[in-house]
């Protein structure tokens, strides 16, 4: 692990401008809710200073499937919300943390499941089993990749039986 050398004279420089950096921190946003008009409104999210920059955009975010969480690059991240004059939405609820550079985050759990894997790393893969009874839905592996994001959203543990019911396949 490379640690930057601080000497006396670029102290200062530092502590003015680039401390984050040094602590190797970026942020980590998870959505608690989110529910947009689809199509009309959108939350912008991107990596950088710089609101609205086109170039740091990360991902345009509609209507109510969104990641499990959003992770940037660099130690500053900006979010824009855009709507249309009709059709309320709901909005939506986030909370952040930072996390280590050239990490992913904790993706977490899915309800009645299992994670394991080596970490939250570029790189390190995440396997994910159902309890006995469940049935997993979506992906099975999910990889950090080296933009900070997962490869996929975390599976759903879906009680099988819930499952046949719901998809009108319930035999009685
Ligand atoms: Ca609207």
């Amino acid at each position: 692990m490379n640690t930057p050398f601080i000497s006396a004279e670029n102290k200062d420089f530092i502590s003015r401008c680039c401390y984050r950096e040094l602590l190797q921190q970026v942020i980590q946003i998870n959505f608690e809710e989110f529910d947009l008009e689809i199509g009309y409104d959108s939350l912008t999210v991107g990596d950088g200073g710089q609101v609205g920059d086109s170039r740091t955009i990360i991902l345009v975010l509609t209507g109510s499937f969104v990641p499990d969480l959003i992770v940037s690059m660099s130690h500053q991240m900006w979010l824009h919300l855009q709507s249309d004059e009709s059709v309320g939405s709901i909005g939506f609820k986030i909370n952040y943390k930072e996390i280590d550079k050239e990490s992913c985050g904790d993706p977490g759990t899915p309800l009645y499941g299992f994670q394991e894997g080596s970490g939250f790393l570029n790189g390190n893969v995440l396997r994910f089993e159902c309890q006995f009874g469940f049935e997993l839905i979506g992906e099975r592996t999910i990889t950090c990749q080296n933009n900070n994001q997962w490869s996929a959203n975390i599976p759903m543990c879906i009680c099988e039986y819930l499952d046949l019911q719901s998809m009108g396949e319930y035999v009685q």
